[in-house]
């Protein structure tokens, strides 16, 4: 499983660090930071509304593009590790400068010089995604998605929005929405992994993304699933993110299959592994042992995320 090529197309930059990276980033800062590790060294908390707290810590110990460029090469070294050959990564600006363009330019520099490295080094190639937080509101988007616009290219391909999706609504962010697809950045949000199947309504209707991230809690209205299959959506599923959070109590639960089995074109990625003690060969791993995927669903399963890609045709020449 762990040698399969695999393309992961919703991975979290700052949620991709693992544990030793930021305590040592911490050390190295003078900040203290042990809350939110465990004895073991590894993340804790309690829930997921806590996970975005942590998450927000650890990333607190970011603060240069140099470490950003450090964290960059670390994540990608992991993923290489498990046979990731394209991935697709969240890079927030609210995170990486506060919003300001010229910050952020700066810091997506760095990002994508760490990236273009490790492409020649380890053979994975790497795009860019930039999210806005829901939970940070509507206001903050808009300069987030001018961040976005002002970069948009052949790296920097995409504009989402990821955290609480409990808080507020998408129609709230469509000034964001039409200001980065007007820059020709492709469109993910995340709904569905606790908002219930209404959330990907919604989001759908508001946002008209061509990708949902997680979207799972669709197969609970199957109207939606129709749509979905229809118009080709694709669901960026995180089955180990979701097992682990509890969105679903055990893998057998999680509705990946039922979903592929209905037509929804769904793909694999692990959204933040390390703080979820899992890894894209572990996933795979799980849905080969409780789903019997073998390597023909797998290939099928990566065709489909490639497809979904949004870096140009020429790089998926190259990656198929
Ligand atoms: C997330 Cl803001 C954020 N960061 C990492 N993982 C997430 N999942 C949902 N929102
Ligand atoms: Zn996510």
């Amino acid at each position: 499983m762990r040698d399969l090529p695999k393309i992961e197309l919703h991975l979290h930059l700052e949620g991709g660090a693992p544990p030793a990276f930021i305590r040592g980033l911490a050390r190295e800062k003078n900040v203290d930071i042990s809350g939110i590790f465990r004895e073991d060294g590894g993340y804790t908390y309690r829930d997921f509304w806590h996970f975005l707290q942590v998450y927000e810590a650890a990333t607190g110990v970011l603060t240069t593009p140099e470490d950003y460029a450090r964290l960059t090469t670390a994540v990608l070294e992991q993923s290489a590790t498990h046979g990731v050959v394209y991935a697709e990564t969240f890079l927030s600006p609210d995170f990486c400068g506060g919003g300001d363009v010229g910050a952020w330019r700066d810091y997506l520099t760095a990002i994508r010089e760490a990236a273009e490295a490790a492409e020649r080094s380890h053979g994975i190639t790497l795009r860019g995604i930039v999210t806005c937080i829901r939970h940070f509101g509507p206001e903050r988007s808009r300069p987030i998605a001018e961040c976005a616009a002002d970069t948009a290219g052949d790296w920097l391909t995409g504009f989402g929005m990821a955290g609480d999706e409990l808080k507020g609504k998408p129609s709230d962010f469509r000034w964001a929405f039409d200001c980065a697809r007007e820059a020709g950045l492709r469109i993910t949000v995340h709904a569905g992994e606790w908002g219930g199947a209404a959330s990907v309504r919604d989001a759908l209707d508001a946002l008209n993304p061509e990708r949902i991230g997680h979207g799972v809690q669709a197969i609970d209205d199957p109207a939606l699933v129709d749509r979905l299959a229809e118009d080709g959506i694709v669901l960026e599923c995180c089955p180990g993110s979701n097992v682990f959070l509890g969105v679903y109590k055990d893998w057998r639960s999680h509705p990946i299959e039922k979903l592929r089995a209905r037509g929804v074109k769904v793909t694999v990625s692990t959204d933040d592994p390390p703080f979820f003690g899992i890894t894209m060969t572990s996933d795979y791993e799980n849905l080969n042992r409780h789903f019997g995927w073998d390597e023909e669903v797998f290939a099928e399963i990566n065709r489909t995320a490639l497809d979904a890609a949004f870096c140009d045709a020429a790089t998926k020449d190259k990656i198929a």
